[in-house]
């Protein structure tokens, strides 16, 4: 609790640095340009680079990374999406970040001012979303199963998956591993799946129920959990999400009893 407060403190003090730095002007680091972008990792790693004409160590300058859109005059929290300060000791300025994953989308508004930096500076960038997408099948409720896709550096993006089956995963351009799965099944595991194209369309897959420990194999240990469990409520054995462990999912668990995703 307080280091949460402790840190919405400092995100105020910042705010108001930058405020008070677009409306000072002293001996001023004059901004040259001010250039934003993506990078195609599945992070979405943002640079921005901030020429300044005439550095000076002793001057701050502020970035602050707003949705497009966003008024400053009524500038909440909330609405901050990145701020930082660095000295301006270099021609050069870099700073390197990056959002949430929820944030990874749509257009945003980058600001640069600081103190004793003359008239502030402002850009954009955007982010050029891929999707990764399918449909799985399943015997109970598909909104239940999840479709994740991480990239090398391990970062991992949460796809949606609809009623119907149909999945979409939001991602940037990049190679990523797809895992779909769901309670009690066996997960398909797509390797360097390229994500080049607006769309990558990994197509259907039927997903093998039994899996109940989630370990990649169905075999005796989930038999034995299953029988265990017979007729009882466990949420994660519930293949068919009716309830109850019963026949439906013993006769799924030795339909595929040591049975593999085709390649
Ligand atoms: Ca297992
Ligand atoms: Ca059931």
């Amino acid at each position: 609790m307080m280091k949460k407060l402790s840190k919405i403190l400092l995100v105020m003090a910042l705010t108001l640095t930058v405020f008070f730095a677009m409306m000072a002007v002293a001996s001023a680091a004059t901004i040259e340009s001010v250039e934003a972008g993506v990078a195609a990792d599945a992070g979405r790693t943002i640079s921005v680079t901030v020429e300044y004409g005439s550095p000076e160590a002793a001057q701050q300058s502020t970035v602050l990374v707003v949705k497009s859109g966003t008024a400053l005059a009524t500038l909440q929290d909330s609405d901050i999406k990145y701020i930082d300060q660095e000295a301006v000791n270099d021609t050069t300025v870099t700073y390197t970040f990056k959002l949430l994953e929820a944030d990874r989308q749509g257009t945003y508004d980058v600001y640069v001012g600081g103190t004793g930096v003359d008239a502030p500076e402002d850009t954009s960038f955007s982010f050029d979303t891929k999707k990764i997408i399918g449909t799985i099948t399943v015997l109970g409720d598909a909104t239940k199963a999840t479709a994740v896709a991480t990239d090398a550096s391990n970062v991992s993006v949460n796809g949606t998956v609809k009623a119907d089956g149909t999945y979409a995963i939001e991602v940037g351009q990049g190679t990523y591993k797809v895992v779909l799965g769901k309670a009690g099944y066996l997960y398909k595991t797509y390797e360097n799946v390229a994500a080049n194209a607006a769309e990558v369309n990994l197509g259907a897959i039927t997903l093998l129920g039994g899996d109940l420990s989630n370990d990649g194999a169905i075999d005796f240990t989930d038999l034995q959990a299953l029988l265990n469990n017979y007729r009882g409520n466990v949420a994660e054995y519930d293949m068919n999400d009716d309830g109850v462990v019963d026949f439906t999912e013993l006769q799924t668990l030795l339909g595929n009893y040591r049975a593999n995703y085709a390649e």
